[in-house]
């Protein structure tokens, strides 16, 4: 008979344990050189800090440093003035470039987001991986105690349940993927894949972002563990396998919508999105914004605003594209690559088309801050989130929440995760159609300004109901999502057809 672990109801009366690659904070030295601990931003954070501090919780992951005595002392003195505590988790350079630069991001990110070309395997990338998150189990098996909700987060931690179980620890075990999860046919071209699976089903509960990876993940549980059993019910499986049930489910993250929107009507974002628009003569100004990464499409988009202005001259003057590219992962060549190949497009297009006081591409290689980031969102006319490739993308979540007039457009790839929610009143797009992106950004330049009400304001209110509160209850199963969010939806597609995915 299947044995079933506490089933993990009303977290808010448990004491929660995350776990995540890193710490929802930032280190840096202040002037006087002292070590300062900040709060982190992201998605991530933004969802599950209230809830840890609430449960007085225990957040385990990497600070992003070498956990030296002053790291110690300050993540100390940050914790005493917070209600829950954060335990650093020590990883050398050597295991960094291994666990996190290899095996995290050079094979399974590439690989989980259906971009083969960039996928490489490494045998002792992937023995540090394993090592690294033995210690992650190792810890949490120290810190927590067996009626502890334990939740574990993301593609950088897939073992640290079944090592937690051969630590003997029998508490509840949650897991998160935040990420894609691929089709069994390129889940099969990962080495030691069935190690891999095997790690997934030491979990008691996996949550994915959408039904799509969620059927993906079921499709290769059937194909690579012929002994487990599968019963699938409308939201949730079931996968008995060696004597316990795992469940899996999909739960599509959010935002905390209130905060957006609040924060976007305050004086100090008004005033950053006048600053922005006030130097500029555009009449249409759509907003790119996205950590530099190949999976989100940026060098693609470059080109089809290109396209635009080759298409529609008559917006040659008329519309810029502001891209802002956040710093990331600058240690790994391939991250090198693409900030030089993006670069030179923004340059070749921009000496290209522009002309004296216009140019189509502004492109910044920069961080905002959170007055800066909401400005950003108020000021634009149009989002164009056009990744190859996402999890969910909460920045089309954030733009939304932050449109408080209702007079702005989404532009939506349709392989984010977010368009299974988000596509019926987003304009819908391939990434890699240039002329289909060129047409629906034509299409939001001259789009009436009722249908630009009627469509915001559906999504704002899909995106206030379903927010990240909701997630993590729904998550817990203390709520349903409000709707029915699934891949099967009646989509308008950019041309007005009506299309099922
Ligand atoms: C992964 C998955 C999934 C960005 N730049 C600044 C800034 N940000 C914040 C945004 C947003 C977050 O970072 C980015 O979230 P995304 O969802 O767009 O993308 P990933 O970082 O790739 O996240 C993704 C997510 O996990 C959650 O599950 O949706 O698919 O890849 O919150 O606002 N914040 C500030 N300044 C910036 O310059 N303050």
């Amino acid at each position: 008979m299947a044995v079933r672990y506490p089933a993990m109801t009303q977290v808010a009366k448990k004491r929660l344990v995350v776990v995540s690659n890193r710490l929802p904070v930032a280190l840096d030295k202040n002037q006087s050189g002292l070590l300062e601990v900040k709060q982190g931003t992201g998605g991530l954070v933004t969802a599950l800090e209230p809830i840890v501090r609430k449960s007085n919780g225990i957040w385990i992951g990497w600070p992003g440093c070498m956990v030296t005595p002053d790291v110690k002392e300050a993540l100390t003195k940050f914790t005493l003035e917070t209600p829950h505590t954060l335990i650093p988790i020590d990883i050398s350079e050597e295991e960094v470039q291994q666990y996190y630069r290899g095996y995290s991001n050079k094979t399974i990110w590439p690989l989980f987001h259906d971009l083969l070309g960039q996928f490489s395997f490494d045998l002792e990338n992937y023995d540090a991986y394993q090592k690294v998150n033995h210690r992650f189990a190792s810890v949490v098996a120290q810190s927590s105690m067996p009626d502890d909700a334990c939740w574990i987060h993301d593609y950088q931690l897939i073992f640290a349940g079944q090592y937690l179980r051969e630590l003997s620890y029998h508490g509840h075990l949650d897991y998160f993927l935040h990420i894609p999860f691929p089709s069994l046919d390129l889940f099969r071209r990962l080495p030691r894949y069935e190690e891999i699976m095997h790690a997934f089903l030491a979990y008691d509960h996996i949550g994915f972002q959408t039904s799509a990876d969620r059927r993906n993940f079921i499709g290769c549980v059937k194909w690579m563990v012929p002994k487990a059993r599968v019963t699938s019910r409308k939201r949730q499986a079931t996968v008995q396998y060696e004597g316990r049930d795992v469940i899996v489910g999909y739960y599509p993250i959010s935002i905390d919508f209130e905060e957006f929107s609040r924060g976007a009507d305050s004086s100090d974002a008004n005033d950053a999105a006048w600053f922005l628009r006030e130097n500029l003569t555009i009449k249409h100004l759509a907003l790119g914004l996205d950590r530099l990464d190949y999976t989100k499409g940026i060098r693609e988009r470059f080109l089809a605003f290109e396209r635009l202005l080759v298409k529609h001259p008559e917006l040659v003057g008329d519309i810029s594209l502001l891209q802002i590219v956040i710093p990331s992962r600058l240690n790994v060549p391939e991250y090198q690559e693409l900030k030089r190949e993006l670069d030179f497009e923004a340059g070749r297009i921009n000496s290209t088309f522009s002309q004296h006081g216009w140019v189509p591409i502004l492109y910044e290689f920069r961080t905002l801050n959170r007055e800066q980031l909401l400005g950003h969102y108020k000021a634009a006319d149009i989002a164009l989130i056009t990744p190859i490739r996402d999890g969910m993308n909460l920045v089309s979540k954030e733009f939304c929440a932050s449109c408080t007039d209702e007079d702005g457009v989404l532009i939506l790839s349709r392989f984010a995760g977010a368009s299974a929610q988000l596509g019926k009143n987003a304009l819908l797009v391939n990434p890699f159609d240039y002329d289909e992106i060129a047409d629906a950004i034509y299409r939001a330049c001259t789009m009436s300004a009722d249908e630009k009400q009627n469509r915001m304001r559906t999504l704002r209110s899909e995106i206030r109901r379903n927010n990240v509160h909701r997630w993590v209850r729904w998550f817990f199963k203390e709520e349903s999502p409000d709707v029915q969010v699934g891949p099967v939806i009646e989509q308008n597609t950019t041309d007005g057809k009506t299309g099922k995915l």
